[in-house]
């Protein structure tokens, strides 16, 4: 992972990222990159002042999106089985008996878990009874993903993957809004996998600002 100042010949030699540190979907597309060895330029944006070659490959102009040689790829997901399948499934394989589960645990959380998670963010401590409302919410999906982790260290196996990437920038976001608050939940399986993610050199990596 480069990050580099100049936009040059975008993905001509190799994949180049447009991407944004704080984004989940970014940190999601980022992860699946580096998880699965995949060597790329990437080049930090502001969302408020997007690069006229980003908007010009892809006018929707959110982030991630990748570019390589004819390829375009501005949706997450789509990063990252572009990914995945580069390698042949060698590093975040999904088995075919867990391919239903990880898609609608994917729908869960960029669809509802995602709405309710912006409006417990976002609402301000002055509304407390609103934002309470809010977290329930998002406590639905939080309770699952904890039962799950009841018996293994990460949500598919014992083997960090495909899921534990496509999720785990969403949850840290929700761990990241009342730490009081989380401190005296137990939601203690999910605490530990969040906690494990957060420390692994991968997630350190990703996170690193750019340099340049
Ligand atoms: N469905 C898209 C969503 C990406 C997305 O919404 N990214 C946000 C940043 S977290 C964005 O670029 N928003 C555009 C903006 O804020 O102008 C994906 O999975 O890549």
């Amino acid at each position: 992972m480069n990050y580099v100042k100049q936009l040059g010949n975008l993905g001509e030699s190799r994949p180049f990222l447009f991407s944004y540190r704080r984004c989940p979907y970014a940190m999601r597309a980022r992860m699946a990159l580096l998880a699965c060895q995949i060597d790329f330029d990437i080049q930090e944006i502001s969302l408020k002042d997007k690069p006229g070659k980003m908007l010009n490959i892809s006018p929707k102009g959110t982030v991630p999106v990748l570019v390589y040689k004819d390829l375009v790829l501005d949706e997450s997901l789509d990063i990252m089985n572009w990914a995945k399948a580069k390698k042949n499934d060698k590093y975040i394989k999904i088995n075919a008996s867990d391919m239903d589960f990880v898609k609608k645990m994917i729908e869960i959380n960029d669809g509802e878990f995602k709405k309710n998670l912006d409006l417990y963010k976002y609402t301000s401590n002055k509304d407390y009874d609103l934002k309470k409302t809010y977290r329930k919410d998002c406590e639905d999906f939080i309770k699952k993903l904890d039962e799950r982790l009841v018996s293994n260290d990460y949500l598919l196996s014992n083997t960090f993957g495909y899921l534990d990437i496509a999720i785990f920038p969403f949850i840290r976001q929700f761990f990241n809004v009342d730490s009081d608050w989380l401190e005296k939940n137990p939601y203690t399986n999910l605490k530990r996998w969040v906690e494990r993610i957060s420390i692994s050199n991968l997630f350190i990596q990703i996170m690193q600002k750019p340099k340049v």
